[in-house]
Protein backbone atom coordinates (compact mmCIF):
# COMPACT_ATOMS: atom_id res chain seq x y z
CA UNK A 1 0.00 0.00 0.00
CA UNK A 2 2.66 2.57 1.26
CA UNK A 3 4.28 1.45 -2.23
CA UNK A 4 1.63 2.42 -4.13
CA UNK A 5 0.96 5.70 -2.65
CA UNK A 6 4.80 6.40 -2.89
CA UNK A 7 4.69 5.62 -6.11
CA UNK A 8 1.20 7.64 -6.95
CA UNK A 9 3.38 10.55 -5.61
CA UNK A 10 6.48 10.31 -7.32
CA UNK A 11 4.31 10.25 -10.63
CA UNK A 12 2.38 13.22 -9.80
CA UNK A 13 5.33 15.17 -8.31
CA UNK A 14 7.27 14.18 -11.56
CA UNK A 15 3.86 15.19 -14.08
CA UNK A 16 3.77 18.72 -11.69
CA UNK A 17 7.36 19.41 -12.21
CA UNK A 18 7.13 18.56 -15.90
CA UNK A 19 3.87 20.63 -16.19
CA UNK A 20 5.37 23.21 -14.32
CA UNK A 21 8.18 23.47 -16.05
CA UNK A 22 7.51 22.73 -19.87
CA UNK A 23 4.79 25.77 -19.87
CA UNK A 24 7.68 28.05 -18.66
CA UNK A 25 10.04 26.53 -20.96
CA UNK A 26 8.32 25.48 -24.04
CA UNK A 27 6.37 28.72 -25.17
CA UNK A 28 9.43 30.26 -25.05
CA UNK A 29 11.26 27.54 -26.70
CA UNK A 30 8.83 27.43 -29.56
CA UNK A 31 8.43 31.12 -29.69
CA UNK A 32 11.83 32.11 -29.96
CA UNK A 33 12.30 28.47 -31.92
CA UNK A 34 9.30 29.73 -34.63
CA UNK A 35 10.45 33.02 -34.96
CA UNK A 36 14.03 32.26 -35.52
CA UNK A 37 13.15 29.63 -38.16
CA UNK A 38 10.94 32.19 -39.67
CA UNK A 39 13.44 35.25 -39.74
CA UNK A 40 16.10 32.59 -40.83
CA UNK A 41 13.79 31.13 -43.68
CA UNK A 42 12.73 34.59 -44.76
CA UNK A 43 16.34 36.19 -44.29
CA UNK A 44 17.71 33.16 -45.88
CA UNK A 45 15.90 33.58 -49.22
CA UNK A 46 15.48 37.48 -48.98
CA UNK A 47 19.25 37.51 -48.86
CA UNK A 48 20.25 34.68 -51.04
CA UNK A 49 18.00 35.87 -54.23
CA UNK A 50 17.93 39.40 -53.72
CA UNK A 51 20.57 40.91 -51.54
CA UNK A 52 23.97 38.68 -52.04
CA UNK A 53 24.28 39.68 -55.60
CA UNK A 54 23.19 43.40 -54.68
CA UNK A 55 25.70 43.75 -51.85
CA UNK A 56 28.52 41.98 -54.19
CA UNK A 57 27.41 44.98 -56.92
CA UNK A 58 27.74 47.61 -53.77
CA UNK A 59 30.98 46.05 -52.94
CA UNK A 60 32.76 46.36 -56.43
CA UNK A 61 30.30 49.24 -57.32
CA UNK A 62 29.10 51.85 -54.86
CA UNK A 63 25.42 52.67 -55.62
CA UNK A 64 25.35 56.25 -57.73
CA UNK A 65 22.06 57.96 -56.12
CA UNK A 66 20.34 60.80 -58.81
CA UNK A 67 21.30 63.41 -56.37
CA UNK A 68 24.86 62.12 -56.17
CA UNK A 69 24.24 61.80 -60.52
CA UNK A 70 23.08 65.11 -60.82
CA UNK A 71 26.09 66.55 -58.27
CA UNK A 72 28.12 65.12 -60.42
CA UNK A 73 26.59 66.74 -63.57
CA UNK A 74 26.46 70.48 -61.87
CA UNK A 75 30.18 70.54 -61.03
CA UNK A 76 30.92 69.19 -64.64
CA UNK A 77 28.51 71.82 -66.01
CA UNK A 78 27.72 74.46 -64.15
CA UNK A 79 25.24 76.24 -66.25
CA UNK A 80 22.90 73.27 -65.36
CA UNK A 81 22.76 74.60 -62.19
CA UNK A 82 19.15 75.45 -62.06
CA UNK A 83 18.20 72.23 -63.87
CA UNK A 84 18.89 70.36 -60.51
CA UNK A 85 16.43 72.10 -57.92
CA UNK A 86 13.86 71.07 -60.91
CA UNK A 87 14.97 67.48 -60.98
CA UNK A 88 15.11 67.42 -57.03
CA UNK A 89 11.35 68.70 -56.96
CA UNK A 90 10.50 65.95 -59.53
CA UNK A 91 11.97 63.15 -58.17
CA UNK A 92 10.58 63.87 -54.65
CA UNK A 93 7.26 64.17 -55.50
CA UNK A 94 7.59 61.19 -58.23
CA UNK A 95 8.39 59.07 -54.68
CA UNK A 96 5.04 60.32 -53.10
CA UNK A 97 3.25 60.10 -56.55
CA UNK A 98 4.61 56.64 -56.45
CA UNK A 99 3.37 55.57 -53.18
CA UNK A 100 -0.03 57.13 -53.93
CA UNK A 101 -0.30 54.81 -56.93
CA UNK A 102 0.56 51.29 -55.40
CA UNK A 103 -1.60 52.72 -52.58
CA UNK A 104 -4.73 52.92 -54.32
CA UNK A 105 -6.30 50.07 -54.10
CA UNK A 106 -6.10 49.88 -50.83
CA UNK A 107 -7.75 53.32 -49.51
CA UNK A 108 -11.11 52.88 -51.33
CA UNK A 109 -13.64 56.03 -50.18
CA UNK A 110 -15.91 54.69 -48.11
CA UNK A 111 -19.03 56.61 -49.49
CA UNK A 112 -19.12 56.89 -53.54
CA UNK A 113 -19.03 60.27 -54.87
CA UNK A 114 -21.61 61.28 -57.08
CA UNK A 115 -19.20 61.57 -59.66
CA UNK A 116 -16.88 58.33 -58.90
CA UNK A 117 -17.61 57.27 -62.19
CA UNK A 118 -18.01 60.13 -64.78
CA UNK A 119 -16.44 59.88 -67.73
CA UNK A 120 -16.93 55.76 -67.30
CA UNK A 121 -13.60 56.17 -65.29
CA UNK A 122 -13.49 54.90 -61.46
CA UNK A 123 -13.09 57.84 -58.77
CA UNK A 124 -9.44 56.99 -57.86
CA UNK A 125 -8.48 58.25 -61.25
CA UNK A 126 -9.75 61.42 -61.11
CA UNK A 127 -8.45 61.09 -57.06
CA UNK A 128 -5.14 59.96 -58.57
CA UNK A 129 -5.06 62.68 -60.38
CA UNK A 130 -5.88 66.07 -58.60
CA UNK A 131 -3.50 64.25 -55.76
CA UNK A 132 -0.42 63.59 -58.26
CA UNK A 133 -0.77 67.24 -59.37
CA UNK A 134 -0.75 68.70 -55.94
CA UNK A 135 2.46 66.78 -54.88
CA UNK A 136 4.22 67.91 -58.05
CA UNK A 137 3.26 71.78 -57.52
CA UNK A 138 3.78 71.35 -53.77
CA UNK A 139 7.14 69.94 -54.69
CA UNK A 140 8.22 72.68 -57.05
CA UNK A 141 6.83 75.20 -54.78
CA UNK A 142 8.99 74.19 -51.75
CA UNK A 143 12.34 74.19 -53.38
CA UNK A 144 11.43 77.50 -52.86
CA UNK A 145 13.25 78.06 -56.54
CA UNK A 146 10.11 77.30 -58.70
CA UNK A 147 7.22 78.88 -59.81
CA UNK A 148 4.42 76.97 -61.02
CA UNK A 149 1.63 77.90 -63.33
CA UNK A 150 -1.82 75.22 -63.89
CA UNK A 151 -2.93 76.70 -67.51
CA UNK A 152 -6.64 76.82 -67.49
CA UNK A 153 -7.66 74.00 -69.19
CA UNK A 154 -9.87 74.54 -72.46
CA UNK A 155 -12.68 72.69 -73.40
CA UNK A 156 -11.61 71.44 -76.52
CA UNK A 157 -11.55 68.16 -77.93
CA UNK A 158 -8.16 67.99 -77.20
CA UNK A 159 -7.88 69.25 -73.71
CA UNK A 160 -7.77 66.39 -71.25
CA UNK A 161 -11.06 65.26 -69.98
CA UNK A 162 -12.46 67.74 -67.27
CA UNK A 163 -11.72 65.32 -64.80
CA UNK A 164 -8.09 65.60 -64.95
CA UNK A 165 -6.06 68.63 -64.14
CA UNK A 166 -3.67 68.12 -66.87
CA UNK A 167 -0.36 69.94 -67.25
CA UNK A 168 1.78 72.48 -65.20
CA UNK A 169 4.48 74.23 -65.55
CA UNK A 170 7.19 75.46 -63.29
CA UNK A 171 10.00 77.99 -63.49
CA UNK A 172 13.08 77.79 -62.14
CA UNK A 173 13.54 81.12 -60.35
CA UNK A 174 17.14 81.79 -59.88
CA UNK A 175 18.30 86.12 -61.32
CA UNK A 176 20.31 83.99 -64.52
CA UNK A 177 20.31 85.43 -67.58
CA UNK A 178 18.11 82.89 -68.65
CA UNK A 179 15.63 80.08 -66.70
CA UNK A 180 14.10 76.77 -67.00
CA UNK A 181 10.78 76.19 -67.86
CA UNK A 182 9.23 72.97 -67.51
CA UNK A 183 6.17 71.22 -68.78
CA UNK A 184 5.10 68.20 -66.58
CA UNK A 185 2.38 65.71 -66.92
CA UNK A 186 1.77 64.63 -63.35
CA UNK A 187 0.44 61.38 -63.78
CA UNK A 188 -0.47 59.74 -67.72
CA UNK A 189 -2.77 56.94 -68.04
CA UNK A 190 -3.92 57.28 -64.28
CA UNK A 191 -7.79 55.47 -65.97
CA UNK A 192 -5.24 52.41 -65.61
CA UNK A 193 -4.84 52.27 -61.84
CA UNK A 194 -8.14 51.22 -60.36
CA UNK A 195 -6.45 48.09 -62.50
CA UNK A 196 -3.14 48.24 -61.26
CA UNK A 197 -1.55 49.01 -64.36
CA UNK A 198 1.31 51.34 -64.74
CA UNK A 199 1.12 54.98 -65.30
CA UNK A 200 3.57 57.49 -65.00
CA UNK A 201 4.69 61.00 -65.05
CA UNK A 202 6.25 62.92 -67.77
CA UNK A 203 8.51 66.61 -68.13
CA UNK A 204 10.09 68.18 -70.63
CA UNK A 205 12.85 70.65 -70.07
CA UNK A 206 12.82 74.30 -72.14
CA UNK A 207 15.31 77.59 -71.47
CA UNK A 208 13.52 80.87 -71.17
CA UNK A 209 15.63 83.61 -72.26
CA UNK A 210 12.66 86.18 -71.74
CA UNK A 211 12.67 86.87 -67.88
CA UNK A 212 8.79 87.84 -67.50
CA UNK A 213 6.58 85.30 -65.06
CA UNK A 214 3.62 85.92 -66.70
CA UNK A 215 1.31 82.94 -67.47
CA UNK A 216 0.90 83.27 -71.21
CA UNK A 217 4.57 84.21 -71.31
CA UNK A 218 5.93 81.00 -69.77
CA UNK A 219 3.29 79.35 -72.17
CA UNK A 220 5.02 80.65 -75.02
CA UNK A 221 8.12 79.36 -73.51
CA UNK A 222 7.10 75.93 -73.54
CA UNK A 223 5.29 76.05 -77.30
CA UNK A 224 8.70 75.29 -78.76
CA UNK A 225 9.67 72.32 -80.54
CA UNK A 226 11.01 69.90 -78.27
CA UNK A 227 14.30 69.55 -80.08
CA UNK A 228 14.94 72.54 -78.16
CA UNK A 229 14.52 71.17 -74.81
CA UNK A 230 17.30 70.88 -72.43
CA UNK A 231 16.29 67.85 -70.54
CA UNK A 232 13.68 65.54 -70.53
CA UNK A 233 12.08 62.50 -68.54
CA UNK A 234 9.80 60.53 -67.31
CA UNK A 235 8.76 58.23 -63.86
CA UNK A 236 7.10 54.81 -64.58
CA UNK A 237 5.07 53.48 -61.60
CA UNK A 238 5.00 49.95 -62.20
CA UNK A 239 5.96 46.89 -60.73
CA UNK A 240 9.06 48.55 -60.01
CA UNK A 241 9.22 52.83 -59.80
CA UNK A 242 11.65 54.08 -62.82
CA UNK A 243 13.17 57.24 -63.60
CA UNK A 244 14.50 57.72 -66.71
CA UNK A 245 16.28 61.19 -67.17
CA UNK A 246 17.78 62.71 -70.79
CA UNK A 247 19.95 65.04 -69.48
CA UNK A 248 23.18 66.31 -71.62
CA UNK A 249 23.83 63.89 -74.59
CA UNK A 250 22.68 60.68 -72.12
CA UNK A 251 20.15 58.56 -70.98
CA UNK A 252 19.91 57.33 -67.74
CA UNK A 253 17.35 55.30 -65.68
CA UNK A 254 16.92 54.92 -61.97
CA UNK A 255 15.33 52.72 -60.20
CA UNK A 256 13.47 53.58 -56.88
CA UNK A 257 14.77 51.40 -54.05
CA UNK A 258 11.56 50.81 -51.43
CA UNK A 259 14.18 50.19 -48.91
CA UNK A 260 16.19 53.51 -48.92
CA UNK A 261 13.52 55.32 -51.02
CA UNK A 262 16.52 56.64 -53.07
CA UNK A 263 16.81 56.25 -56.97
CA UNK A 264 19.93 54.23 -57.96
CA UNK A 265 20.94 54.33 -60.95
CA UNK A 266 20.31 50.70 -63.00
CA UNK A 267 20.37 51.51 -66.28
CA UNK A 268 23.34 53.73 -67.20
CA UNK A 269 23.79 55.30 -70.55
CA UNK A 270 20.36 53.80 -72.09
CA UNK A 271 20.57 53.25 -75.53
CA UNK A 272 17.33 51.63 -77.51
CA UNK A 273 18.29 48.48 -79.70
CA UNK A 274 18.90 49.98 -83.25
CA UNK A 275 15.95 47.06 -84.33
CA UNK A 276 13.23 45.33 -82.32
CA UNK A 277 10.22 42.77 -83.10
CA UNK A 278 7.33 44.33 -81.11
CA UNK A 279 4.89 46.61 -82.04
CA UNK A 280 2.64 48.66 -80.05
CA UNK A 281 -0.45 50.49 -81.02
CA UNK A 282 -4.35 50.49 -80.01
CA UNK A 283 -5.18 48.40 -83.25
CA UNK A 284 -8.61 48.97 -81.92
CA UNK A 285 -8.40 52.13 -84.66
CA UNK A 286 -7.20 50.33 -87.44
CA UNK A 287 -10.12 50.60 -89.32
CA UNK A 288 -9.62 53.99 -89.87
CA UNK A 289 -5.74 54.10 -90.41
CA UNK A 290 -4.19 55.51 -93.05
CA UNK A 291 -4.18 52.64 -95.70
CA UNK A 292 -0.47 52.78 -95.78
CA UNK A 293 0.29 52.73 -92.04
CA UNK A 294 -2.26 49.71 -92.26
CA UNK A 295 -0.17 48.05 -94.76
CA UNK A 296 3.16 48.57 -92.65
CA UNK A 297 1.15 46.60 -89.38
CA UNK A 298 0.11 44.21 -91.66
CA UNK A 299 3.58 43.54 -93.25
CA UNK A 300 5.49 43.29 -89.93
CA UNK A 301 3.26 41.35 -87.81
CA UNK A 302 3.09 38.49 -90.61
CA UNK A 303 6.78 38.28 -91.14
CA UNK A 304 7.21 40.06 -94.76
CA UNK A 305 8.64 43.49 -92.81
CA UNK A 306 13.08 43.94 -93.54
CA UNK A 307 14.03 41.78 -91.06
CA UNK A 308 11.81 38.53 -91.95
CA UNK A 309 10.44 37.87 -88.37
CA UNK A 310 7.38 37.96 -87.37
CA UNK A 311 6.30 40.82 -84.94
CA UNK A 312 4.37 40.75 -81.54
CA UNK A 313 1.61 42.95 -80.43
CA UNK A 314 2.08 44.34 -77.20
CA UNK A 315 -0.04 47.50 -76.50
CA UNK A 316 -0.93 48.14 -72.43
CA UNK A 317 -2.36 51.46 -73.09
CA UNK A 318 -0.51 53.47 -70.90
CA UNK A 319 2.14 56.07 -73.15
CA UNK A 320 5.20 55.35 -70.04
CA UNK A 321 4.82 51.72 -69.75
CA UNK A 322 4.68 51.67 -74.14
CA UNK A 323 7.31 53.77 -74.28
CA UNK A 324 9.93 52.17 -71.50
CA UNK A 325 9.61 48.56 -72.97
CA UNK A 326 10.05 49.72 -75.96
CA UNK A 327 13.44 51.90 -75.46
CA UNK A 328 14.50 48.90 -73.36
CA UNK A 329 13.92 45.45 -75.66
CA UNK A 330 13.40 47.79 -78.99
CA UNK A 331 10.63 47.69 -81.61
CA UNK A 332 7.99 50.46 -82.09
CA UNK A 333 5.40 52.20 -80.57
CA UNK A 334 2.82 54.39 -82.96
CA UNK A 335 -0.43 56.33 -82.15
CA UNK A 336 -1.74 57.53 -85.68
CA UNK A 337 -4.23 59.54 -87.01
CA UNK A 338 -7.49 57.20 -87.81
CA UNK A 339 -10.67 58.98 -89.50
CA UNK A 340 -13.07 58.21 -86.81
CA UNK A 341 -12.37 59.39 -83.21
CA UNK A 342 -8.50 60.06 -83.21
CA UNK A 343 -7.70 62.67 -86.33
CA UNK A 344 -4.82 64.22 -85.12
CA UNK A 345 -3.84 60.74 -82.42
CA UNK A 346 -4.43 60.31 -79.14
CA UNK A 347 -1.49 61.65 -77.46
CA UNK A 348 -0.76 65.61 -76.26
CA UNK A 349 2.29 66.79 -78.30
CA UNK A 350 4.09 69.18 -75.47
CA UNK A 351 3.65 67.21 -72.44
CA UNK A 352 3.03 63.24 -73.44
CA UNK A 353 4.96 62.47 -76.95
CA UNK A 354 7.34 65.30 -77.04
CA UNK A 355 8.93 64.79 -73.80
CA UNK A 356 9.10 60.99 -74.47
CA UNK A 357 10.02 61.07 -77.90
CA UNK A 358 13.28 63.37 -76.62
CA UNK A 359 14.33 61.01 -74.28
CA UNK A 360 13.81 58.13 -77.45
CA UNK A 361 16.48 60.32 -79.62
CA UNK A 362 18.82 60.64 -77.05
CA UNK A 363 18.99 56.82 -76.43
CA UNK A 364 19.67 56.69 -80.38
CA UNK A 365 16.02 56.14 -81.62
CA UNK A 366 13.85 57.84 -83.52
CA UNK A 367 10.36 59.42 -83.45
CA UNK A 368 8.48 60.87 -86.11
CA UNK A 369 5.20 63.21 -86.36
CA UNK A 370 4.53 62.31 -90.18
CA UNK A 371 6.35 61.01 -93.09
CA UNK A 372 9.31 63.48 -93.18
CA UNK A 373 9.10 65.20 -89.80
CA UNK A 374 10.80 64.27 -86.70
CA UNK A 375 8.48 64.83 -84.03
CA UNK A 376 11.06 66.81 -82.32
CA UNK A 377 10.79 69.73 -85.05
CA UNK A 378 6.68 70.23 -85.08
CA UNK A 379 6.27 73.39 -82.63
CA UNK A 380 3.23 72.66 -80.47
CA UNK A 381 0.49 75.90 -81.41
CA UNK A 382 -1.34 75.03 -78.22
CA UNK A 383 -0.62 73.59 -74.95
CA UNK A 384 -3.04 70.54 -75.30
CA UNK A 385 -3.04 69.97 -79.08
CA UNK A 386 -2.14 66.37 -80.40
CA UNK A 387 0.02 65.09 -83.05
CA UNK A 388 0.31 61.30 -84.41
CA UNK A 389 3.66 60.20 -83.07
CA UNK A 390 5.66 56.57 -84.19
CA UNK A 391 8.92 56.08 -82.17
CA UNK A 392 11.10 53.50 -81.28
CA UNK A 393 14.03 51.57 -83.12
CA UNK A 394 15.91 53.58 -85.55
CA UNK A 395 15.72 50.71 -88.08
CA UNK A 396 11.96 49.93 -87.24
CA UNK A 397 11.19 53.93 -87.44
CA UNK A 398 12.92 53.89 -90.93
CA UNK A 399 11.18 50.80 -92.33
CA UNK A 400 8.17 52.83 -91.31
CA UNK A 401 8.93 56.11 -92.88
CA UNK A 402 8.76 54.06 -96.47
CA UNK A 403 5.34 53.51 -95.89
CA UNK A 404 4.29 56.96 -94.51
CA UNK A 405 6.39 58.54 -97.72
CA UNK A 406 4.40 56.21 -99.62
CA UNK A 407 0.81 57.67 -98.57
CA UNK A 408 2.30 61.11 -98.56
CA UNK A 409 2.89 61.15 -101.89
CA UNK A 410 -0.28 59.66 -103.06
P1 LIG B 1 -5.21 59.01 -69.71
O1 LIG B 1 -4.10 59.76 -69.00
O2 LIG B 1 -6.49 59.75 -69.76
O3 LIG B 1 -5.39 57.61 -69.21
O4 LIG B 1 -4.79 58.94 -71.30
C1 LIG B 1 -3.45 58.83 -71.78
C2 LIG B 1 -3.27 57.50 -72.42
O5 LIG B 1 -3.72 56.54 -71.52
C3 LIG B 1 -1.85 57.14 -72.78
O6 LIG B 1 -1.09 56.83 -71.66
C4 LIG B 1 -2.07 55.99 -73.72
O7 LIG B 1 -1.00 55.74 -74.58
C5 LIG B 1 -3.29 56.43 -74.47
O8 LIG B 1 -3.98 57.33 -73.62
C6 LIG B 1 -4.15 55.27 -74.78
O9 LIG B 1 -5.16 55.69 -75.63
P2 LIG B 1 -6.18 54.64 -76.24
O10 LIG B 1 -7.03 54.19 -75.09
O11 LIG B 1 -6.93 55.40 -77.27
O12 LIG B 1 -5.40 53.51 -76.83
Amino acid sequence: MHSTINKCFVFFLACWISEAWVPQQQPQQRRSHTSTLAADTVDARYYSLFETPLQTQIQTLPPVTLNRFLQAKVQEQPELRDLESLYLAVQMACKTISTLVHRAGLVTPTSTPKDSYSDGRYYSMKRLDLLSTLVLKNALKYTGKCQVVEPAVRLDSESPATHQPGVLIAKSLQQEKRSFVAVLDPLDGSGNADASICTGTVFGVFEQSEQSDEEEALIQAVLQPARRMRAAGYCLYSSATVMVVAIGDSVQGFTLDPQTKEFVLTHPDLTIPSRGNVYSCNEGNSEGWDPAFRQYIQTIKTGRGQTGQRYAHRYVGSMVGDIHRTLLYGGIFCYPRDNQDHPNGNLQLLYKSAPMAYVVEKAGGRALGDADQSLLDITPERVHQKYPCFMGSADDVAELQEYLRLESSQ
